[in-house]
């Protein structure tokens, strides 16, 4: 949106048109270039065919559409206040295409648009221009006309662009044609010549004196000191291709020395660093805005992961690292189940060590000794961890420090409303005939088709219910809203207030949360998780996919 405080665009390109001094236009192709130019100084910018059309890898011969060259004015508009002037060739196409592109170009917040007279599509001026053909005078009038006639803006410019040295005709050609443009309402002329010395301009200047402002752009005679286009009383020189010409040799430069040395260490120091990039880009600008828009870090949900048990089945494999440490698949549970949680975009872990805590050293993730880890069990860790971070405005995942899990049962877990959310597998007769301890699950209705889509609530948990009652396996993996975080430190502090419940599992706090008349929402998941308990279980967890 463009800033009302901030003066108009065709105004500021006016004023430069008609200031005493000579002024100068730069090159840009695209949005960060315009940036680049505008950092540099310059007042305003040429949106050339040449380089555009360069940028898109064609050529400048209207290969690319002005729909196309319009939508990257666009992007340059925005990334500078600058006033900026089309390239417009030809007008692309007669009087009727030249108006509907002025409008188009206003709308774009464009200031001012060159037109040159000759005929679509055009070549540019340094191929073979002595063989180009000029538009009739009277029917590149049309297009001046039609153009100005257009505008909605009175500060709009249109400059015109007399070819007439290019195409090998002479001076009083180029007056000539000047005259009429001026009649039929150019704001200004662009006079062009392929010489390498500006004896062409100078002359068109002399004669021309001051009926209108006059424009160069001085690629072949770019010898020529600036004072002479200065005591001449040019009014803007544009340097049309440079921005262009140097990304191409900086370019080519870096792609052969990647591409010889196969490495970036000697490229390194010589581009710009990747922050140099987003600072163009206004990076920073819109974490501001994230920081105002979004729901902040505290909306985020938190982790708790109960890892202070060595897991002593497992033998050897946990002398000197607890069970969470044990390697699968290349990396440690714990690896996993911070992959898993990060990929749902929940980044803060706390992880309550206990046994060979020194080995539990994962980065990115917070520490909570449980020290009594020999002479209690999972609720104590809880507590612990509870009280090491009084901040109840996220909501919280607890998690088991051997069970992984496919990420979506996060998912499925977040989509439920309820206060308490958990993980049920139905796949838990498994357990039961191979009789290892299991959290198992009594619910207000079994797992059915029907179940998938009605409110399943746990009636209580444990690790001995009546066969008959269990309908599924806890998976280990549990979410509590935000709101409910006061009533689940109570319900922790209840149960651990009695000294005989220093071991307490929390399929004790399940049942107890459930006897109180909370709800428990269940979700049926059917396998996809995996509890190391043993060594079968290391080894099966290494095909888990
Ligand atoms: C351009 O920059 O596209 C121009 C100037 O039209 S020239 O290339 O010299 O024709
Ligand atoms: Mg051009």
């Amino acid at each position: 949106m463009t800033d009302p405080s901030s003066p108009r665009r065709t105004a500021l390109f006016r004023e430069l048109l008609h200031s005493p001094e000579l002024e100068f236009l730069c090159e840009a192709h695209n949005g960060i270039s315009a940036k680049i130019a505008e950092e540099a100084g310059f007042k305003a910018l040429w949106a050339g065919g040449l380089c555009m059309s360069a940028q898109f890898g064609v050529r400048d011969s209207n290969e690319a559409s002005w729909t196309q060259v319009l939508e990257m004015l666009e992007f340059m508009a925005d990334a500078t206040r600058l006033p900026i002037m089309l390239d417009g060739d030809t007008g692309y196409g007669n009087f009727n295409n030249v108006r509907r592109l002025v409008r188009k170009l206003e709308q774009r917040s464009i200031a001012a648009v060159c037109i040159e007279d000759k005929l679509y599509p055009k070549t540019n001026s340094f191929i073979d221009g002595d063989k180009q053909e000029l538009a009739e005078i009277d029917e590149f009038c049309s297009r001046i006309k039609a153009g100005k006639d257009a505008q909605q803006d009175d500060d709009f410019a249109i400059i015109t662009r007399v070819e007439a040295f290019i195409a090998g005709w002479g001076l009083d050609e180029a007056l000539k044609r000047a005259e009429a443009y001026h009649a039929a309402g150019s704001d200004g002329i662009l006079i062009h010549s392929a010489l390498s010395h500006p004896a062409e301009v100078l002359a068109f200047k002399k004669e021309w004196a001051d009926r209108s402002p006059v424009v160069i752009v001085p690629t072949k005679y770019y010898s020529t000191p600036t004072d002479v286009f200065r005591e001449a009383g040019f009014s803007l020189a544009i340097w049309a291709n440079h921005l262009l010409r140097a990304a191409i040799v900086a370019m080519r430069d870096c792609a052969e020395t990647m591409h010889r040395e196969q490495s970036l260490i000697s490229v390194e120091d010589r581009v710009a660093p990747v922050k140099e990039i987003f600072r163009l880009q206004g990076a920073s600008e819109l974490q501001e805005a994230e920081e105002r828009y979004l729901p902040q870090q505290g909306d985020e949900a938190r982790v708790i992961v109960l890892a202070a048990s060595r897991g002593a089945a497992l033998g050897e494999l946990t002398a000197t690292r607890p069970k969470t440490m044990v390697e699968v698949q290349g990396k440690p549970l714990l690896a996993h189940i911070v992959s898993a949680y990060n990929a749902s975009g929940i980044k803060r872990l706390t992880v309550v060590r206990g046994y060979a805590a020194e080995a539990v050293d994962l980065q990115g993730v917070d520490y909570v000794d449980n020290d009594d880890y020999a002479n209690t069990s999972e609720l104590i860790s809880l507590q612990y961890a509870l009280d090491a971070d009084p901040d109840d405005s996220r909501d919280l995942y607890i998690s088991f420090g051997d069970v992984i899990f496919k990420r979506y049962i996060l998912d499925s877990l977040a989509e439920h409303e309820e206060d308490f959310v958990i993980a049920v597998d139905t796949d838990w007769r498994e357990s039961v005939n191979r009789g290892r301890a299991a959290d198992y699950v009594s619910c207000s209705e079994p797992y059915s088709r029907r179940a998938f889509n009605s409110r399943v609530l746990v009636q209580t948990a444990g690790e001995e219910l009546a066969e008959n009652d269990i309908h599924g396996e806890w998976t280990g993996v549990m979410r509590v809203r935000s709101s409910a975080l006061p009533l689940l430190r109570a319900a922790v502090s209840a149960i651990s207030a009695d000294p005989s419940n220093r071991k307490a599992k929390l399929h004790q706090l399940l049942a107890a949360l459930a006897a109180d008349g909370n709800d428990i929402r269940a979700v049926y998941t059917t396998g996809h998780w995996l509890d190391v308990d043993s060594i079968e279980d290391v080894v099966a967890a290494g095909n888990f996919s």
